[in-house]
């Protein structure tokens, strides 16, 4: 073990209150593209970025939909790998912890995370562009629809049409969940960032918050950021592989071994 991986797990053993600050590269060992490899195949022709947006779906409603239920249905396949699993030994381990993620994806969920603040909603959890009334998550598609625009269904109250209930670009963030997030990182001691570019904003605040506020920051990801400036530790590697080796020597085996 190196010295980063040393400084980190004496950092997570000793924590008393942990934020665990998750992006898309947390899941990108279960099979799901992170949102800057989002367009895979025959989505390649379009721009992730311009489609996230409420102008897209206002402009093509079908081709928007039809994105959002390829990835439910990627998601759906896909399982938790054992970076979720290791987040969710490290919130069993440490109470007062809390998981923020910006993942729109149920991963954590069905890794055993009891309650993860999302901060750009979900993909299941659509509703009505018109009234914001819950509306149902669609069955299942045999296959993911790659590529294929599928007219969004309308509201049955006012027949608007439904949209996925993630946050897109120029749209305020769910302010308790925002809340939540900014509160926990005010007042943890260890923030551990892991599979993030940090580079969308108001989300990248948080470990910038944390780290503000005197907490420690790890950051576990295989390409450089902009929070490698602000963490303390930088485990370079892929979650899936450094956090199940991180909370072994946090607690499982003694210092130094
Ligand atoms: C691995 C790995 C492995 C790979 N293990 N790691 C300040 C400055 C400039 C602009 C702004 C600003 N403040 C706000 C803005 C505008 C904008 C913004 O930030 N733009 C930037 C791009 C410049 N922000 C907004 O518009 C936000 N809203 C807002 O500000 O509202 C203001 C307002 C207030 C009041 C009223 C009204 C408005 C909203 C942002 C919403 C973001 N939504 C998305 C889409 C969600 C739905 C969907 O998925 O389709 O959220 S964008 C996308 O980016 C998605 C992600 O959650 C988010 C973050 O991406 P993430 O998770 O970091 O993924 P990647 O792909 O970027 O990175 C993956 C990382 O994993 C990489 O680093 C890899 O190396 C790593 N990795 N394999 C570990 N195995
Ligand atoms: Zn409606």
């Amino acid at each position: 073990m190196g010295q980063a991986a040393r400084d980190a797990a004496e950092l997570l053993g000793q924590a008393r209150r942990v934020v665990i600050f998750t992006g898309a590269g947390m899941s990108a060992e279960s099979g799901v593209p992170t949102f800057r490899d989002a367009l895979t195949g025959l989505w390649r022709q379009f721009d992730a970025q311009a489609l996230a947006t409420p102008d897209a779906f206002r402009a093509d409603p079908a081709l928007v939909w039809g994105w959002y239920e390829w990835r439910r249905a990627t998601v759906r396949q896909a399982r938790p790998n054992a970076g979720h699993v290791a987040v969710a030994a490290i919130e069993a381990r440490v109470p007062s912890s809390v998981l923020v993620t910006q993942n729109v994806d149920d991963l954590h969920e069905r890794a055993g995370s009891a309650a993860p603040v999302h901060l750009h909603g979900s993909l299941f959890a659509p509703h009505c562009s018109g009234c914001a009334q819950p509306a149902p998550v669609p069955d299942l598609t045999e296959e993911p629809a790659e590529g294929r625009r599928i007219p969004p269904p309308r509201c049955a109250r006012c027949s608007a049409a439904v949209r996925p209930g993630v946050v897109w670009f120029g749209e305020a963030l769910p302010t308790e969940a925002l809340e939540a997030a900014v509160e926990a990182a005010s007042t943890c001691d260890l923030l551990l960032t892991v599979g993030t570019s940090g580079l969308v904003y108001p989300a990248a605040e948080i470990p910038q918050v944390a780290a503000r506020l005197g907490a420690a920051v790890i950051q576990v990801n295989p390409e450089e950021t902009p929070l490698d400036r602000v963490a303390d530790v930088n485990l370079r590697g892929p979650a899936a592989r450094v956090l199940p080796a991180l909370v072994d020597a946090a607690w499982d085996r003694p210092h130094g071994a």
